[in-house]
């Protein structure tokens, strides 16, 4: 081992199945862990396993110099913590819960009043990822904090810090499963379109795997053109891109096809034609989403 921070006790809050993983992660790295859970008996497997079961939150925060907390939400984190905030000053809190931005933005003031040195993470893996180097977790607050405890966070998988803002972590990690999703649901959308027309779903997967591929070479280019503000057309104006949509809503709308998502790309569209940039290419359309709110 050789790290200073290995041996070092860890409390985690929380033994849902991704705080159970985190203590897992922890126990097989020979940390002592202290765990709490509000139904005791989620810890009798990691006991078994180690670990020491705390009867109370003041318990398992009074055992840690590091508390990590993982529950369902922000109003589960606060109706757990409220009452030992007092025991946390001084302390390390690092809180893998998920929520909005805003949220984390709050609890980190609650723990700057409570003189809890506070760092907001997201992970944007699952449970059984957790301690392959696959997996990322996304850091934002106290930079002591994070720089103190970071071999110990890097048992979970790779860490990445963004500074100090401790909502940072949850706008890159709803980004990126907004992302995620909306190419789930564009995908499923074209599977209904082509068994619609008679067709296997797997017929589809010869076409878009390369399809996809391409198209990811594209976005790096549209991210630089909103930085820049320049957005020029590389042979695919708005104009001519108005109209295609105009035709994949008729289709679907034959097809039975939910058209939603072509109807609102179309509508963004038609609004960057109107305000005079139909010769621009898609990145422009960055400014009509901005501007709808
Ligand atoms: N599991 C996943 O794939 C995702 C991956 C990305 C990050 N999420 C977020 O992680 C948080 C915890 O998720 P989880 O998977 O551990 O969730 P559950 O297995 O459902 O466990 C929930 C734990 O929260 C406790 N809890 C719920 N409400 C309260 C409350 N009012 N007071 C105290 N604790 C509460 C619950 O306790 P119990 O029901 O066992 O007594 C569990 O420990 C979450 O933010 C994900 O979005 C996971």
């Amino acid at each position: 081992h050789g790290d200073p921070m290995t041996n070092n006790p860890v409390t985690v809050i929380g033994l849902g199945a991704m705080g159970t993983a985190l203590a897992e992660t922890l126990l097989a790295n020979d940390h002592p862990v202290t765990v709490w859970n509000r139904s005791p008996e989620k810890a009798d497997a990691l006991v078994e396993k180690g670990a020491t079961r705390a009867d109370s939150v003041a318990a398992a925060v009074a055992a840690s110099e590091l508390v990590i907390a993982c529950v369902l939400d922000y109003a589960a984190l606060r109706s757990v913590l409220d009452p030992v905030a007092e025991k946390l000053r001084g302390r390390v809190l690092v809180n893998l819960t998920t929520g909005t931005p805003e949220q984390a933005r709050s609890m980190a003031s609650w723990a700057t009043e409570h003189g809890i040195d506070y760092v907001d993470g997201a992970i944007t893996a699952i449970p059984p990822m957790i301690g392959l180097p696959e997996s990322l977790l996304l850091y934002g607050g106290s930079e002591r904090a994070f720089d103190q405890w970071s071999s110990t966070l890097e048992l979970f998988g790779s860490a990445k810090f963004f500074g100090a803002d401790p909502g940072l972590p949850l706008v890159y990690d709803l980004a990126l499963l907004g992302l995620m999703y909306e190419v789930f649901s564009g995908y499923l959308h074209a599977v209904a379109l082509v068994t619609a027309a008679g067709q296997d779903a797997v017929s589809l997967n010869p076409l878009a795997g390369g399809w996809l591929n391409a198209v990811l070479t594209w976005l790096p280019e549209f991210a630089e053109n909103t930085d820049s503000g320049h957005h020029p057309d590389t042979g695919s104006s708005l104009a001519m891109q108005a109209r295609g949509m105009r035709h994949m809503v008729e289709a679907r709308v034959a097809a039975g096809v939910n058209a939603d998502a072509p109807a609102y790309m179309e509508s963004l569209m038609e609004q960057a034609v109107a305000e005079g940039h139909g010769a621009d290419g898609t990145s422009r359309l960055i400014d009509i989403i901005r501007k709808r709110g």
